[in-house]
């Protein structure tokens, strides 16, 4: 939009006037920010109303993408560079004298999710809008985000993150399109006149979902959707003689915390209330809104595609059938057809713990009519192939089985189409996780490579970078990502990489003046910057890279003299509260830190620093700043990543496993430019399989690592008697489920080839120009488009391929 800076000035002081009453000079950068904040939904107000009454005329098509997490990080940057506001704005305050950076930091960051599942439902909620295709997320307006992790003693604590204090300025309360949530109570059915039944719900807890709706700003296009939150309140028609207080407290509970577990189901009923509350919510507004439009429901798979991301929101299935059928009179059969070619799916994980299931028991007395319409697709699926594919196959895969509802199994029977996020995890959905009911649905299932909003993760967190690139080759990139593949032509052009290199010097010196001032650490610019930044967790095999540090520390002691790059090992990472493990790796971490980093003998040439309380806003700033970009997981377990193409977007290279994404990051900047190490996901199956690996044979054959894994009981870091045991023995005498001692050599060995390499700038820096140029193809636009086309069949803004 057009703005003039003395037009900005103006609405700006005279919205400060307004909200506080006050001078300029005596508010605070919060009060400013909530200010910009109210001005910027007035600028995005026409667009916003616009975009809906547009989609509402021409009736197009609306995806609805249901996800019980939702990490979108600041907004203030974000709207003012996709409203194309940013350099007005940022000058304008500039001369009022105010502090821009200041005052986008006092914007709370809303960590409504765990890590990649989250932030990726953010990112293609950010494309969706860009491509100007008619999306609208549907989510839980958590009262408190994740926790806030500091440490104490090098241990994890949690403190609540109260991101609601000072209000919302994004958010509009919805309370004329809130709807009544019913959970518990009886069912039964009721003769109709014409002869059929209808099921009557008696007795029901009902709780009143109030919607909060965001505007997801679109870059340069005018086109702003909706990210609809709800939230658990009681009834309007509630007064106390009617609701205990124990009733409200379950009320309140259901939208209060966001389940700080990332990779784990929770056996947790509330977790279950939480999953139907959003799902039955976005699911009644959905075909409310349709229904002011249409007459009857024939239109509806035409109209509308809903999105499952993770199993989280499956009971949008049986839902939707619900209301189809006990509101809107379908049979069963055209419920059922309507249902399954609305109903997408997306598998986020392998791991069999985080397959959610939920006893029967529970389930029935939780949700009685739901579960009699699961009961009904379980027998209906049953019927149709047992005679296809035997009684085996089926007792395996159908909706019920071994007493508990199997939401995945669910999901897969409920959708039309099913995707995994990687083409590896694609493969090991088929041949693995989902085998049977891909030979029963074997045309529903495809890969959909994860993407990351450029916008972010390049324009806003590395400008810089960004300008840089606009000086060589334009700025149809920030469009069209995939433009940046022109940047190869300079693969070899000693200027640009220099200049490049001084970008990269430019984030280092950030990042160095943030960690001296949380955690009072000097770090040299001319370090190598490696990085692992992700939740804390077995399988990503931070504990690795622990190693790699350990057998630097031992390196420089053994021989001062050795001359190599100096490093600085950069961790930011939450374990879930009631992971013990994780937690343990953490105090390592730390004790360890606290070792290298005061040890004289060692100096600024190995520094470790463990950035507490990672989240998308100490992304922005750590990404840039990254020279190494460590994706270690074990092979077969991380379904894709997504930090692995943050950090390849602002050219640190890869340290990898052939594992989710990264083969196809290793193959899109070529070998060359990247780190690969480790067993294969085939190998590691192959060990799954003769049951042989031997974690001991590997620390018995290899005296370094023998050394190094004695370091953790023999006193050598100080304060970690118990979490040294601890991990020490799940590696040899619970024989390392991860492999970490198995990948540690040739991990190493790369680790080694790193420090050579880095210590030749034009190289390295030939390195970082590959891996940018390559990374547009991880766009989330490209990703949401294929989307858009292969699952949704709704149309999109071009984009160059
Ligand atoms: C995850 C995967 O672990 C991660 O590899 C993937 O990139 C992400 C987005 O697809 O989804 N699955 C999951 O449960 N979490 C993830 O980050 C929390």
């Amino acid at each position: 939009m057009k703005l003039t800076r003395a037009q900005f000035k103006e609405d700006f002081l005279a919205e400060i006037k307004t909200l506080y009453a006050t001078d300029l000079s005596d508010t605070s950068a919060l009060n400013q920010f909530i200010a910009l904040g109210h001005l910027v939904r007035r600028y995005d107000g026409s667009n916003w109303k616009q975009t809906g009454d547009r989609y509402r005329q021409h009736d197009d098509k609306q995806v609805y993408y249901f996800s019980i997490e939702f990490l979108p990080g600041r907004l203030l940057k974000s709207n003012l560079l996709n409203l194309g506001l940013l350099d007005t704005v940022r000058q304008g305050l500039t001369e009022l004298g105010l502090d821009f950076a200041a005052i986008s930091a006092a914007e709370p960051d809303p960590g409504l999710g765990n890590g990649g599942l989250g932030r990726l439902a953010a990112c293609y909620m950010d494309s969706m809008a860009s491509l100007g295709i008619a999306g609208n997320g549907n989510g839980i307006r958590y009262r408190y985000g994740l926790f806030k992790q500091v440490f104490m003693d090098g241990y994890q604590v949690e403190l609540p993150d109260d991101w609601l204090r000072n209000g919302n300025v994004w958010e509009i309360r919805r309370e004329n399109k809130a709807c009544l949530v019913r959970f518990g109570g009886n069912v039964w059915m009721q003769p109709q006149p014409d002869g059929s039944l209808k099921a009557i719900s008696e007795n029901t807890d009902d709780v009143w979902a109030v919607p909060y709706d965001v505007g997801m700003v679109g870059y340069h296009n005018d086109v702003t959707n909706t990210l609809r939150l709800w939230s658990a309140e009681l009834p309007p028609s509630a007064d106390n003689t009617t609701f205990s207080q124990a009733r409200r407290d379950r009320i309140d509970d259901i939208t209060k915390v966001l389940y700080p577990d990332d990779s784990n189901s929770e056996g947790q009923a509330l977790r279950l209330r939480q999953e139907y509350f959003f799902s039955s919510a976005g699911v009644q507004s959905i075909i409310r809104h349709f229904g002011l439009h249409h007459q009857g429901v024939k239109e509806l798979a035409n109209k509308i595609a809903i999105h499952i991301n993770d199993t989280h929101p499956t009971l949008v299935i049986p839902e939707m059938m619900r209301l189809l059928m006990d509101e809107h009179h379908c049979s069963w059969e055209v419920a059922w057809a309507l249902t399954t070619q609305v109903m997408s799916y997306t598998n986020h994980t392998i791991m069999q713990e985080a397959l959610e299931t939920w006893p029967i028991e529970m389930f029935k007395g939780l949700l009685p009519r739901l579960y009699q319409i699961v009961a009904e697709i379980d027998r209906r699926y049953r019927v149709a192939k047992t005679p296809i594919f035997g009684e085996e196959l089926v007792n395996r895969t159908a909706p019920l089985g071994n007493g508990q509802v199997r939401m995945a199994f669910l999901a897969v029977i409920g959708s039309h189409s099913v995707n995994g996020v990687a083409p590896l995890h694609t493969e090991l959905l088929k041949e693995d996780v989902l085998r049977d009911l891909y030979q029963v649905y074997p045309e529903r299932f495809n890969n959909k490579t994860n993407g990351i909003a450029t916008r972010r993760w390049v324009q806003l967190a590395n400008e810089p970078l960004a300008n840089l690139i606009d000086s060589k080759i334009g700025s149809t990139w920030r469009q069209q990502p995939n433009e940046l593949k022109t940047l190869t032509a300079y693969q070899h052009d000693a200027k640009f990489l220099k200049q490049l290199m001084a970008v990269k010097v430019q984030n280092k010196a950030a990042l160095a003046a943030y960690i001296k001032q949380t955690l009072g650490i000097d770090i040299r610019t001319d370090a190598i910057f490696d990085v692992q930044i992700k939740r804390l967790h077995a399988y990503k095999r931070q504990l690795l890279h622990v190693f790699e540090i350990i057998r630097e520390y031992l390196a420089i002691k053994d021989q001062p003299e050795a001359v190599e790059p100096a490093r600085v090992h950069i961790f930011g990472a939450k374990a879930a509260p009631s992971y013990h493990y994780a937690k343990s790796i953490i105090k390592l971490i730390n004790a360890l830190a606290d070792l290298v980093n005061h040890d004289p003998a060692i100096g600024d040439r190995l520094k470790v620093a463990f950035i507490p309380n990672y989240g998308v806003s100490l992304g922005e700033l750590i990404i840039p700043a990254a020279d190494v970009s460590e994706q270690i997981s074990t092979a077969s377990k991380e379904a894709s990543g997504t930090s692995n193409m943050k950090l390849m977007a602002n050219g640190a290279v890869s340290l990898a496993t052939l594992d989710g994404a990264n083969i196809d990051i290793i193959e899109a900047a070529g070998e060359a430019n990247e780190y690969a190490f480790g067993l294969t996901a085939k190998a590691v199956y192959g060990y799954y399989q003769r049951g042989d690996y031997q974690a001991a044979d590997f620390y018995n054959a290899d005296p370094e690592l023998k050394r190094i894994l004695d370091t953790l009981i023999d006193g050598t870091i100080p304060g970690i008697s118990t979490e040294g045991r601890e991990i020490y023995d799940s590696l040899l005498k619970y024989n390392d489920e991860f492999f970490v001692l198995a990948d540690y050599e040739s991990y190493v060995q790369q680790q080694r080839q790193i420090a050579h390499d880095y210590e030749d700038q034009t190289q390295w820096q030939g390195k970082a120009l590959a891996n940018i140029a390559a990374s547009g193809v991880f766009s989330a636009d490209l990703a949401v488009a294929r989307y858009s086309d292969d699952i949704w069949q709704v149309p999109h803004a071009k984009l160059g391929q």
